[in-house]
């Protein structure tokens, strides 16, 4: 039996990411990739099957799509290209929606809150992570498994954690890409949550509509602990846990925050970030938060800044990916391999300048490159 066919329909079932000594794109090693194929190379599914599969709302072939585009193979890569091809036409209609946040701010517990509101007003939901420091076995969302336990048992949501072992280029096409089909197969907001920490917060926020901050209040200056830029990405900020004792602090929380966002630019143009109070635990403002994320909509779809940022996003996907194609194979030569270390030493201990080393890396590169 296919090892990566969920056992049941039910989400609950996460599945493992796949391995790779690549951090997206085709595997250029045939030899150490092809060998690792896993199962699904030997079913004979053509990409129509599985676009009809997804499209017609099949659990078990959307998740077997997702699989294929988390394998670093290049005989999966291509097929899962032309999976997206087809589906291409029926992508964009969701709501994308990223989630940032300091550990234990509450993030997972907020999306299952919130996920499980939307499955009640009929919604379908989906939900990623990009977790720079989950291990190839799991995204954080597997350790989450009970703090989204209604979300994930509910067949209007599908929980999916994004495949890990590789850079946050190669991580970052996957979720895309999964972005894709669970847009055809009808999701009607797909959210990404990712730790706010380093720069995986800026490549969510490069994917999605809306962004939403998840904070807690605390004592003290309230915006301490958290990195002032991650505000300026946010199009809403939350301030979780309002509820039992800490509803004062959290409304001085959110009085506070009012207040700092003034004096930084929106993260959307021509919307107002606003600053919301929550409790996930008992679901007091959650609506409301649905509710900011529909005039957001509303309003950036009139003012034409919905559309302009997904070209502009569109656009800057086709670098990222270029770029991160060329460093891989940069960094994948053998002489560079070779040669790094012993520029790194001399730099580090002032025998070279930098400019000096960069050039000599550039041009073994140029000399070494098997295209010309
Ligand atoms: N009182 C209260 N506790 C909450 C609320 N939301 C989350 N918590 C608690 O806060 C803790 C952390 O919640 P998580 O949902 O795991 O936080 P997270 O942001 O996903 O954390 P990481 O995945 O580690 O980044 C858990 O013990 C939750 O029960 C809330 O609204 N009110
Ligand atoms: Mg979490």
């Amino acid at each position: 039996m296919d090892s990566h066919q969920p056992k049941t329909q039910s989400a609950l079932h996460v599945m493992p990411g796949v391995e790779g000594g690549h951090d997206g794109l085709p595997c250029q090693n045939t030899q150490t990739c092809e060998s690792k194929l896993p199962e699904i190379q030997r079913l004979s599914l053509t990409p129509q099957d599985y676009a009809e599969g997804i499209l017609s709302g099949d659990r078990t072939l959307l998740a077997r799509a997702i699989t294929l585009i988390e394998s670093n193979s290049a005989s999966h890569f291509i097929k899962a290209q032309d999976v997206i091809k087809a589906i291409l036409q029926k992508t964009g209609g969701s709501i994308r929606l990223g989630i940032t946040g300091v550990p234990g701010a509450g993030k997972s517990t907020f999306i299952e809150t919130f996920g499980t509101y939307l499955t009640g007003l009929g919604k379908k939901v989906a939900v990623m992570a990009v977790d720079p420091s989950s291990t190839v076995t799991g995204g954080s969302i597997l350790g989450d498994k009970t703090r989204m336990e209604r979300l994930a048992a509910d067949p209007r949501a599908f929980i999916r954690p994004t495949p890990s072992g590789g850079a946050l280029g190669g991580v970052a096409r996957k979720t895309r890409e999964t972005m894709l089909l669970f847009e055809a197969a009808g999701y009607d907001a797909v959210i990404v949550e990712t730790v706010g920490v380093g720069q995986s917060e800026i490549t969510v926020r490069s994917m999605v509509d809306f962004f939403l901050l998840v904070l807690v209040p605390g004592a003290g200056d309230e915006l301490q602990g958290i990195k002032k830029g991650v505000v300026e990405l946010a199009d809403a900020i939350l301030i979780n846990k309002a509820d039992g004792a800490n509803i004062v602090s959290a409304q001085t929380a959110r009085l506070e925050y009012e207040r700092a966002i003034h004096y930084i630019q929106p993260a959307t143009e021509g919307w107002q970030t606003v600053v919301l109070t929550a409790s996930s635990l008992t679901a007091e403002g959650i609506p409301q938060i649905w509710d900011s994320i529909q005039s957001f909509v509303t309003s950036t779809k009139t003012s034409g800044a919905f559309n302009r940022r997904r070209q502009t996003q569109e656009r800057d996907w086709v670098r990222a990916i270029v770029e991160d194609h060329l460093l891989d194979r940069f960094y994948a030569k053998q002489e560079i391999q070779q040669l790094l270390p012993v520029l790194d030493n001399a730099v580090m201990n002032g025998k070279m300048s930098a400019a000096i080393a960069a050039q000599k890396l550039l041009e073994t590169f140029e000399s070494n490159r098997s295209d010309k």
